[in-house]
């Protein structure tokens, strides 16, 4: 039996009454402290002196602390080990925090703050991939994947494109901006309540600055206000910054980030360009490519080496490249490090090759859909890395689509638009999705769950991911609930928190239900098989094992008809001794990916769909509107259809704002001049198309995850790069597709109106 797939969001009725307690919205411990962390101001420079003498007599505030008051290892990298908690002699990005100030009260440090003496020796930053490109300041890392000789094969093809297309940064919108509040408890144990994806981070890195050990810190999260993968690394810095002002105080100490230090100072998705040649015949069959895709990194490592590899892994989209080389690397620059992004990489390399697919159909005179199916996978052909496509849906998407939209008309009515309109034209653009689910690194690819029942016949929850609101929280209590026979509101599904599910992997990848769930799943199991054996007692030896199911918050035995209450079986289960709770671990099965050669099997399975979106421009200003979307996401066999569909709405929004509205500028010393929402655009609830549908598709698929379902957080995201390529296919009707306009991304209206300019 599947779960209800159309329940409602279990927290629903507190979100929408405001009752929700989000982190710092419920009183703090009395004596609590606030820490601000004093901020570079410059992008590259070495400290020369810090005084704080002044500060130190300003009423309310405590103390100030740098590196030289790290009691442990000053270090806060993961994946490399390259990143200070607090820098000893220079700073490499602005926002680096140089030391914290501790206070009574906010208003002290905020007085407090100005009167810190920094002296800087300022160098020149580096703060772009083209700048890194001169000084060549990479990051030392690389990444190949290569499949037979494009070298050669480029000789056999009739047409050669060449070109670089970039793209830039996104930030990380989430209503909660970054915040975390540290309790000291008895015995040199803390209680970090941060607003983390990464629990278990927290927990390690701050042993590690604190010089402590993991018993003697538990992190705990409730919920997060919005994510985005900008709280997958960037909570870490905060969470242990403040920690260092608990050890040093003995007192609770909590952080909260304006939303403008949070936009100015916080790490963000990877601009990026991609480099290539491609090679295909009349027919606009790619029959070879090569890829130089460079990302810009920011000043440390952080995720970028794992953004990089979900980037490589992707760079062939939806389609069958025979003959592939693919080379990548990270510049290293002044930016605050950029982080995970909701697709991780995978974006940056869906807008490259979708547009090289647009630029094939447009030099060919074809419909790009008609040069998608062609070069789409079809059945066991392997990627680049050699993993073999199954179960593909990609035409099959492509198909749907062209139905739902109907697709010969629509093109039809927007060239009769076109004719009749001299200053506004419409355009179509149209992505195709294959998206692989799984962390590329191995050893994250684990779930665990605890699961215990109450005498009274209610249920309470921990597992290893965090709510933020994707709903991962109802889809696992809706699994536990199935497995029970029980109504959802019997079960509870309770903070994250590392004592009670540890080593925890980020909640991130799309893999948090498949991993967790289905830990949640085997936990809930193996209690229900200690219930049946106590329920055949209870139906006095009369009732096999077999016949015995759950339904209705009742337990049944088929032949005899007999029922009793799940309290009445959970009860009778305590008082004769049995354990009513159970810990369970999932890992996924037949993964592995081996870096070095580039070959394996990094994904589980894959995520397929394609999107349609169709745009007016307004050929005076370059102002675009979305009139319409189509999309077919196929989602293997829901739990709950609802949230994914919230969630392909949600990301194709923000995947469109990253294409067309978002842009960062800096200035030259590297000051993010679009730090606040009047300046940084982001899709709104007037920039939702008018017709918006989405059409899911279900199916039972042998490569899903838990009750058949499919990982759905970061693939739809791809769907919001259609709205680029309907731009281009608008302004290019200006000169009846005579002429190609070319959108790097974002496609802002000034980028839109001058490409409009140049087809005159
Ligand atoms: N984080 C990570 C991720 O550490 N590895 C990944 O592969 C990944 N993918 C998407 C989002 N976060
Ligand atoms: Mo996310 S980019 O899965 O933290």
């Amino acid at each position: 039996m599947k779960p209800e797939s159309n329940i409602t969001h279990i927290d629903g009725e507190l979100h929408v009454t405001g009752k929700t307690k989000y982190l710092l919205e419920s009183p703090m411990p009395q004596g609590t402290l606030v820490m601000q962390p004093v901020f570079s101001t410059y992008a590259s420079a070495d400290i020369l002196l810090i005084n704080y003498d002044e500060v130190l007599s300003i009423p309310g505030v405590v103390t100030v602390l740098t590196h030289k008051d790290i009691p442990g290892i000053n270090q806060i990298g993961v994946i490399e080990f390259d990143e200070p908690l607090l820098p000893e002699d220079k700073v490499s990005y602005i926002g680096q925090p140089v030391a914290i100030i501790v206070c009574t009260n906010k208003e002290s440090c905020t007085t407090a703050l100005s009167k810190v003496k920094i002296k800087y020796n300022p160098h020149t930053p580096i703060l772009t991939i083209k700048e890194a490109e001169k000084q060549n300041s990479f990051f030392d890392y690389k990444q190949e994947v290569k499949r037979d000789n494009p070298d050669k094969a480029f000789e056999k093809c009739d047409h050669i494109i060449e070109e670089e297309i970039t793209g830039g940064a996104q930030d990380h919108l989430y209503l909660e901006t970054q915040r975390v509040l540290v309790v000291p408890d008895e015995g040199n144990h803390y209680f970090i309540y941060s607003a983390t994806q990464s629990p278990t981070e927290i927990q390690s890195v701050v042993s590690r600055i604190l010089g402590i050990k993991s018993k003697d810190i538990t992190v705990d999260v409730k919920r997060l206000g919005g994510a985005f993968g900008g709280k997958e690394r960037k909570a870490t810095i905060f969470a242990s910054l403040a920690a260092l002002a608990s050890y040093h105080t003995g007192k609770p100490v909590y952080f909260i980030m304006s939303r403008q230090d949070d936009m100015k100072y916080t790490g963000k998705r990877h601009p990026f360009k991609t480099k290539y040649k491609v090679g295909f015949d009349k027919n606009g069959k790619i029959l070879a490519a090569k890829f130089q895709l460079t990302t810009n990194g920011g000043a440390y490592t952080d995720l970028s080496t794992a953004v990089l590899e979900r980037f490589v892994l992707n760079i062939d989209g939806s389609y069958f490249i025979p003959n592939i080389g693919i080379k990548a690397r990270i510049a290293k620059t002044n930016l605050p490090p950029n982080t995970a992004f909701r697709g991780f990489g995978a974006p940056q390399a869906f807008f490259s090759i979708e547009h090289i697919i647009e630029r094939i159909a447009f030099k060919l005179k074809k419909d790009p859909i008609e040069i998608r199916i062609i070069n789409a996978y079809k059945e066991e052909q392997p990627a680049p890395y050699g993993q073999k496509i199954k179960e593909t849906f990609i035409i099959e998407s492509l198909e749907k689509l062209k139905n739902n939209s109907n697709y010969t008309s629509l093109k039809k009515d927007i060239e009769n638009f076109n004719k009749t309109h001299k200053f506004e034209k419409k355009g179509i653009g149209v992505v195709s999705l294959k998206f692989g689910i799984s962390f590329t690194s191995k050893f994250l690819n684990q779930g665990s769950a605890l699961v215990w029942i109450y005498t009274d016949g209610t249920v309470s929850v921990s597992h290893g991911a965090v709510e933020m609101g994707q709903e991962v929280n109802t889809k696992i209590a809706q699994i536990v609930a199935n497995e029970f026979g029980l109504d959802i509101t019997r079960i509870r599904v309770e903070s994250t928190n590392t004592k009670r599910v540890a080593n925890t992997s980020p909640t991130a990848a799309s893999t948090a239900v498949d991993l967790n769930g289905s830990a949640a799943l085997k936990a809930a199991q193996k209690i229900k098989q200690r219930l049946i054996s106590q329920a055949t007692k209870l139906f006095n030896g009369k009732c096999n094992k077999n016949d015995v199911y759950f339904q209705n918050n009742k337990i049944f035995c088929k032949q005899s008809g007999k029922s009793i209450t799940f309290e009445e079986l959970a009860s009778s289960a305590y008082f004769n001794r049995i354990n009513l709770g159970a810990q369970e671990f999932y890992r996924t099965p037949g993964i592995g990916f081996d870096r070095e050669k580039g070959k394996g099997n990094p994904f589980y399975y894959y995520v397929y769909g394609a999107a349609l979106s169709v745009v007016k421009v307004d050929l005076l200003t370059g102002m675009y509107k979305v009139e319409k979307t189509y999309i077919v996401h196929e989602d293997g066999n829901p739990i709950n259809n609802h949230i994914d569909i919230g969630q392909i709405q949600g990301a194709y929004i923000q995947g469109m704002g990253w294409a067309t509205m978002e842009e960062i500028i800096y200035d030259n010393n590297g000051n993010n001049l679009a730090a606040n929402t009047s300046v940084y655009k982001i899709p709104t609830y007037s920039d939702t198309p008018e017709v918006f549908e989405v059409e899911t598709i279900k199916k039972n698929r042998k490569f899903a995850s838990v009750l058949g379902s499919k990982g759905v957080g970061e693939p739809p995201f791809i769907y919001g790069l259609s709205v680029i390529y309907a731009l281009q296919n608008a302004i290019e009707s200006i000169s009846n597709y005579k002429k190609e306009a070319i959108l790097h991304l974002p496609a802002t209206p000034e980028k839109v109106l001058l490409e409009i300019t140049k087809q005159k």
